[in-house]
């Protein structure tokens, strides 16, 4: 396909995958680079300007970084990412001759630790004058079913600007009811190392967390055409003129028909999208046991524990509910899980 029949199919499904764009070369200089920033990160305990950070950071000695921030912007051994003619001459076909990098990122998305990415559209943390806004993704390694692909809903690009605010404040995902009707057409975006993906700032996506032993990494660079301009203001505007990564700046902003809803107020716990969720969760778990005299035992209920307080932010209370008449055998080392057990039931009904 050449760039202009590309061009249909992302404008018409929101998204395209290019296999084998880049060269091994470019990918294996920046994943030298991003290896050097992880293993700087042994030297932090918190987030900060560069650094999202899991929260089993450094747990026995082990960098666990969920998110490098900024990379091209504040490394400038990366800068040669955002000079790539070739990447420069597709968007150029999808943004016109006038474009601006918009922020740049790295999910790390580790083994078994590396979090989910909830439903969400890009449009609805930074709305433009115009929707000429895209990101694109460039894995630092193959992106297969197992290890958290980017999952997209091809089309939702042309429908809905969802809701993305919880008890009021921007939240930076979609709710819940809104995700069980959109969710029913899900597309993962499974690619090798040296391919690309485009998708509008205003597709449907998320992504599961890494089931796999291998880590994930993706390069995300958003772009926006030099006439599209940012509806929450501009914060530095020298930076945003030198941010123009082909062409010439405009200081004349296209306007276009767009649904917004403004990202504001901003999350009372404000930080990056793993976090913004308000409040606190509960797991909950049920297992059914033909013998109700056989106990359930620790080892049977770890996986349930690691991805309830391992793997996710802000489960404070895990349930399992089950059919033994027995307790949960050693549940005092599975963290903060409780059990409602048959014997539970029998005295309830006993007291009623
Ligand atoms: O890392 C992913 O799989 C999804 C990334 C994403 O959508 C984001 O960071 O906004």
């Amino acid at each position: 396909m050449n760039y202009e029949e590309l061009k249909i199919k992302y404008q018409k499904d929101g998204y395209i995958v290019l296999e084998n764009f880049f060269d091994i070369v470019f990918i294996n200089k920046i994943n030298k680079i991003v290896n050097d920033i992880i293993l700087n990160s042994k030297n932090i305990n918190k987030n900060n300007y560069l650094y999202d950070l899991e929260d089993a950071h450094l747990q026995n000695g082990i960098p666990q970084v969920r998110r490098i921030k900024n990379p091209v912007e504040q490394i400038n051994e990366l800068e040669f990412v955002i000079k790539n003619k070739k990447l420069l001459q597709l968007l150029k076909c999808f943004l016109g001759a006038n474009i601006r990098l918009h922020h740049s990122k790295i999910n790390m998305k580790n083994p078994i630790l590396g979090s989910s990415v909830e439903w969400h559209q890009d449009w609805a943390f930074y709305p433009h004058t115009n929707d000429s806004v895209l990101e694109v993704g460039i894995p630092l390694a193959n992106i297969t079913e197992e290890n958290g692909p980017m999952l997209v809903i091809p089309k939702s690009h042309k429908k809905s600007i969802y809701n993305h605010h919880d008890n009021g404040y921007f939240c930076g995902a979609i709710k819940s009811d809104d995700i069980k009707i959109i969710e029913k057409k899900i597309k993962p975006l499974l690619c090798n190392i040296k391919s690309i993906t485009l998708h509008h700032a205003k597709l449907v996506h998320g992504s599961n967390y890494n089931k796999s032993k291998f880590k994930r990494p993706l390069m995300l660079l958003g772009f926006t055409a030099a006439d599209a301009w940012p509806l929450m203001g501009i914060k530095d505007y020298n930076k945003f003129k030198n941010n123009i990564v082909l062409g010439k700046h405009i200081n004349e902003p296209r306007l276009s028909d767009n649904h917004v809803i403004m990202p504001l107020p901003v999350s009372r716990n404000e930080g990056s999208i793993y976090e913004n969720h308000d409040g606190d969760f509960w797991s909950i778990q049920a297992k059914f046991l033909s013998n109700y005299d056989s106990a359930l035992t620790y080892s049977e209920l770890t996986n349930f524990s690691n991805l309830s307080f391992v793997h996710c932010n802000s489960i404070t209370f895990g349930l399992i509910s089950h059919t033994s008449s027995l307790p949960i055998r050693n549940i005092n080392k599975l963290g903060q899980v409780h059990e409602l057990g048959l014997s539970k039931y029998f005295y309830f009904t006993i007291l009623s």
